[in-house]
């Protein structure tokens, strides 16, 4: 069960592994970047971000989890030179931001690697959006050329508030929204004021979730920026990345 994994266990000997999703920009078609997912792995297999991030923040290792990553991905991109002009998206939390450390830590990275693009997908979340720390580390990361993504737009109480006071160059419309705009007329008109906000604050729009061709080619018609789903691809290990690239271009 959920509850007999040993996350200190998993976490000492750094079970994690990095999955990527494909964003593509719907004008050219062109890879922009890829979004991080973290899954964990133990004899049996991947453990999913829904078993572990809990079991994560039970344990107090948030701050560390995300030190993981941002060192793995990092890693991995000076790595692997024919990804190096993608965008790497990996997911913060509000807590995240708050903590100074983390955000030297993920400065430091990338100040030694200049050359690679990052963008922090803000997760909405219950916690205090606009308290000074999180802006403050905000304001740091702009500064250090660091991109600000506003993810799962609409989905909670706290969306416009985010809006009102973190300075962001991104949103993204969470999937709930996204994916039934062919049917739902509700979602088409949420996509299609959130997109248009967008353009007013001239900031880009990813829609994430795409599962069909209908669901894109409305996207088109509403004038989407980035596209990412299940439709270009599912999250992709590693290892097999760069072939698939090269399978897309
Ligand atoms: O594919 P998927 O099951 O990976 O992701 C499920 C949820 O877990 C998503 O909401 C995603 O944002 C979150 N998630 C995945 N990887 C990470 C990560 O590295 N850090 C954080 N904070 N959340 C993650
Ligand atoms: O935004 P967040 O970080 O919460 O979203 C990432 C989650 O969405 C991950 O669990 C990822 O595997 C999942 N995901 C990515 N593309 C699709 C898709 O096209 N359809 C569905 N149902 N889930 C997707
Ligand atoms: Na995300
Ligand atoms: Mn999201």
């Amino acid at each position: 069960s959920v509850s007999d994994y040993d996350i200190n266990q998993l976490f000492a000997d750094e079970q994690v592994l990095l999955c990527f999703q494909p964003q593509i920009d719907m004008k050219s078609n062109a890879i922009i970047g890829f979004e991080v997912l973290a899954r964990m792995y133990d004899e049996n297999g991947y453990i999913y971000p829904d078993t572990f991030l809990p079991l994560i923040d039970k344990a107090g290792l948030n701050v560390d989890f995300t030190k993981i990553i941002i060192a793995k991905a990092f890693k991995f991109w000076a790595h692997e030179k024919m990804l190096s002009s993608y965008t790497l998206s990996i997911n913060v939390t509000a807590e995240d931001l708050s903590c100074d450390n983390l955000i030297d830590y993920i400065i430091r990275h990338k100040q030694a690697h200049a050359d690679i693009k990052l963008t922090l997908e803000l997760t909405e979340s219950q916690a205090i959006i606009n308290q000074a720390s999180v802006l403050n580390s905000i304001a740091r990361l702009i500064i250090n050329d660091i991109g600000i993504s506003l993810d799962d737009f609409g989905k909670s109480y706290s969306t416009y508030e985010r809006l009102d006071t973190i300075p962001f160059n991104e949103i993204k419309i969470d999937r709930s929204f996204v994916c039934d705009i062919d049917t739902n007329e509700q979602h088409h008109l949420i996509v299609e004021s959130t997109i248009a906000l967008a353009k007013k604050m001239s900031v880009s729009v990813v829609a994430e979730g795409i599962e069909t061709e209908s669901v894109l080619n409305i996207l088109a018609e509403l004038g989407c920026d980035i596209a990412q789903g299940y439709l270009y691809s599912p999250p992709i290990e590693g290892r097999y990345l760069t072939a698939w690239v090269n399978r897309y271009l």
